[in-house]
């Protein structure tokens, strides 16, 4: 027994989302991690609508077996006026491709009750991969005071370090769904580790990485083809590319093999109102400054600076391109 290794427990808060349903497929594909359940958040679609295509994608890949939780409907601060991406993913989230409703229904728990809850079951265990706006995974720390150092690390697909945001040149779009949850959760003491854009806009599925997808067997291969051409589309209007970025399974891949990344460590707070709202601010704590400020005393998290984009993409594709 002692060969064999311990798979890494991981939760992913998740709002489906063309590349949500990649890094749930890669992740159902990935032999070292088990995926104990998915919770669901607004941002690219509603909650509601992130519940169904978390179901539809659990049923698409034969894993009725993992439950899924919903989160909130509104943001930390009760908001809801919500930023909604449908323009990226298409109205349905998945490339407006009509699927069918899926057969399954969530749990009863909330999503923060469901983390806390597996936090509590398997001290220090549990991952969560955190692919949209934070206030979950606000609501767990407001919930449970020690869920913090129960749960074990918190990957964060979140923030734009020394780059434009995606929303505006100051917000990326996970934080500035809920700025308010967002600074609750960088500043709450977990094991954080965050993923910005600045990482993410190097990995990018070219347009013959998505011919491999379309001419391949494998069913996550043939869905995820059919519901691009969306995610490609706005790539060409917003960014004039011809390929996708790999935000969410570039971030999930970080559970898989932290090694692909490397990082700095720091404070981050969050920008909550005002024309930054949403900005990620990081204090590389070297200097000691002259008064006190909102970065002093608050716990670190660890920040990817550098990625090996070609690494990720070959690793996602392996994962992708079979389906056993
Ligand atoms: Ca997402």
């Amino acid at each position: 027994m002692a060969a064999v290794t311990k798979k890494k427990k991981v939760i992913i808060d998740t709002d489906p989302g063309i590349d949500d349903a990649m890094a749930i497929f890669v992740a159902l594909r990935s032999p070292e991690l088990e995926v104990v359940g998915l919770t669901t958040i607004f941002g690219n679609v509603y909650t509601a609508l992130a519940t169904r295509n978390a179901l539809h994608l659990l049923e698409t890949a034969g894993r009725t077996d993992i439950p899924v939780a919903e989160g909130s409907h509104v943001t930390i601060k009760k908001a809801t006026k919500l930023r909604i991406a449908s323009f990226v993913h298409g109205s349905d989230g998945l490339g407006n491709q009509n699927f069918p409703p899926p057969a399954g229904k969530a749990v009863e728990q909330s999503a923060a009750a469901f983390l806390v809850e597996q936090a509590n079951l398997y001290p220090g265990q549990v991952t969560v991969v955190a692919l949209g706006p934070l206030t979950n995974l606000a609501l767990a720390v407001e919930l449970d005071p020690s869920f913090p150092k129960k749960i074990g690390q918190i990957i964060i697909l979140g923030g734009a370090y020394s780059v434009n945001g995606n929303v505006n040149p100051a917000a990326e779009a996970n934080i500035f769904g809920d700025p308010d949850a967002a600074d609750i959760v960088f500043t709450c003491g977990a094991d954080i580790l965050a993923i910005g854009i600045n990482i993410t806009h190097q990995v990018l599925l070219s347009d013959v990485d998505r011919k491999k997808l379309e001419e391949s067997d494998s069913k996550y291969a043939r869905y995820l083809s059919n519901i691009l051409g969306y995610y490609y589309d706005y790539h060409m209007d917003a960014y004039s590319i011809t390929g996708v970025y790999l935000h969410d399974p570039t971030t999930l891949l970080a559970a898989v093999d932290p090694s692909l990344m490397t990082y700095t460590e720091g404070v981050v707070r969050v920008q909550t109102d005002g024309i930054t709202k949403g900005l990620t601010v990081f204090d590389n704590t070297k200097k000691t400054y002259g008064e006190i400020t909102a970065w002093c005393g608050k716990p670190t998290v660890k920040v990817a600076v550098t990625v090996d984009a070609p690494a990720v993409v070959e690793l996602i594709m392996q994962r992708l391109l079979t389906d056993d």
